[in-house]
């Protein structure tokens, strides 16, 4: 495999946010929902954009444009250009911005030599073509006497000279989900776009870092913390330590008629009188994760041991829980909103002949044990980080993303983007799934696995459509 291919920097900056800032310092208490997500310091993503004009437009124009719009966006997104304080030896987190400390939001941008085309593309690629196009964010920009201080996001926009604009993040996970960062950005193109941030009032793109509102009368943020060690190793791995590279990329489109088929075979398979969660979501992961694991047994060169079969395999991911607290949270609140889900079913019944509706109908009564609790999304709170202990990370395959964000609505003023990418994928065991570009109700499923499973997966996945 290549190693990462290179690109040439071309400027380092620092934004600040606008001296008319009306705040010099905002301090935000880590919640509980955040505390799952303290260690996933390298969630990255990256929006890729034709852009047919020769290097000259994007040093006179882009460049200037793209760093007085952030410095606008900022203005509302404090959090962003501070950093997260991780108390060495006593006392709790927080997030932190200070004028005074002289906090920015570092803005790099590059120039690539790559074939912008193939990168755009959905078929098979190498990963590590994609990561040099991510800024490398510091693990700790300073320590103090008493924390560690721990930057939170950080962009790279690379110019393919006469070709495209790739538009690289790297974020924290501590400072929010990805509702919050789609968000984020759709404000900052909007900004861009229109040379003014006096829209985003209209569009419900100024957020709300209200922490009143997460309220905690059981004590979950005391337990949390006192959980997370058992589960630090799982959770860590998810965006966080060095890419698995030896790895090709691919994108699977979903059209809507490719979901109605799935939905219309669990439909057929499941029995009478029985409730089966049957959505785009249910399906898509339902289908995917069986294809997974027929993936995994295609490569093996013996027949696996008996006892394979009652092996339970896990599937994770998360919930939007913003209209689903006790009052709601708005739609617009900035930060960590979200509660982890988990399903289970045994290898053999996965890969059966019913192995589709098994993993759906799972996916679904995951959602269903959280998302529709009659006694509140918080409920059984206590046990959302247990649910996970000792789960082996080789029967765990988790989600990235969600297709009920606009992340093809973010336009900088060069049109949508050409392609949309959650490289962290990269990492460990995770699809990414998010809304189709092409397909009105259609989702796009990103993977990244060796060369001779992606060979393998893509056979399944086609074969059972
Ligand atoms: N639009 C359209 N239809 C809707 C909508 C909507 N907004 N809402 C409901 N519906 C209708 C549809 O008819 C649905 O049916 P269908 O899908 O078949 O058309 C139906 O209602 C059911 O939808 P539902 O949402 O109630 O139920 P689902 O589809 O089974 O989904 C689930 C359940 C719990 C997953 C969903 O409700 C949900 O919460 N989704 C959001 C999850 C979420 O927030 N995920 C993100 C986690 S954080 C970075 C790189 C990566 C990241 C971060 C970075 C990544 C972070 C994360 O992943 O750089 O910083």
């Amino acid at each position: 495999m290549d190693p990462i291919q290179k690109v040439k920097v071309l400027q380092k900056c620092q934004i600040s946010p606008p001296p008319d800032t009306k705040d010099e310092e905002l301090t935000l208490p880590i919640t509980f929902l955040d505390i799952p997500w303290l260690h996933l310091y390298k969630m990255q993503s990256l929006l890729l954009y034709d852009f047919p004009h020769p290097k000259t437009h994007f040093l006179d124009t882009i460049i200037p444009n793209l760093k007085s719009s952030l410095s606008l966006t900022l203005k509302h997104y404090l959090p962003l250009a501070g950093n997260l304080l991780m108390p060495i030896k006593t006392g709790k987190p927080k997030l932190h911005y200070s004028l005074a400390d002289g906090d920015t939001f570092p803005l790099i941008f590059s120039e690539s030599a790559q074939d912008f085309i193939s990168l755009k593309g959905h078929q098979p690629r190498n990963s590590n073509d994609l990561h040099a196009l991510l800024p490398v964010m510091p693990r700790n920009v300073r320590t103090t006497s008493d924390c560690k201080v721990i930057p939170l996001m950080a962009v790279q926009v690379t110019v393919f000279p006469s070709h495209g604009i790739a538009i690289g993040l790297t974020t924290h996970h501590c400072v929010a989900d990805a509702k919050s960062i789609v968000d984020f950005m759709n404000a900052w193109a909007s900004v861009n776009k229109l040379g003014t941030d006096e829209e985003l009032s209209y569009t419900n793109l100024i957020p709300s870092f209200d922490r009143s509102i997460i309220h905690d009368p059981c004590g979950l943020e005391d337990t949390f913390w006192n959980q997370m060690q058992d589960v630090l190793e799982l959770f860590s791995r998810f965006g966080s330590g060095p890419p698995q590279f030896n790895k090709v990329r691919v994108t699977f489109v979903l059209t809507p008629v490719d979901i109605q088929r799935l939905k219309n075979k669990v439909l057929n398979l499941r029995g009478l009188g029985q409730q089966t969660r049957v959505t785009t979501f249910t399906v898509t992961c339902g289908y995917v994760w069986t294809c997974m694991l027929k993936s995994k047994d295609a490569m093996l060169e013996e027949v696996p041991p008996q006892n394979d079969e009652n092996e339970i395999e896990y599937f994770s991911f998360t919930a939007n829980c913003r209209a689903l607290l006790r009052p709601p949270a708005p739609a617009n609140y900035f930060g960590n909103c979200i509660a982890p889900c988990l399903a289970k079913a045994r290898h053999g019944e996965l890969i059966g002949s019913e192995g589709f509706l098994v993993a759906t109908a799972a996916v679904g009564e995951a959602i269903d044990k959280r998302v529709n609790n009659k006694e509140g999304v918080l409920a059984d709170a206590k046990t959302w980080l247990t649910e996970s202990k000792g789960i082996l990370s080789e029967r765990l395959l988790g989600v990235s993303g969600s297709p009920r964000f606009d992340s093809y609505g973010v336009d900088f003023g060069w049109g949508k983007p050409e392609k949309y990418e959650i490289t962290s994928i990269d990492y460990a065991g995770l699809m990414s799934l998010i809304k189709s570009r092409e397909f009105e109700g259609g989702v796009e499923v990103g993977l990244s696995l060796p060369k001779i499973q992606m060979n393998a997966f893509a056979r399944i996945f086609e074969e059972g459509l």
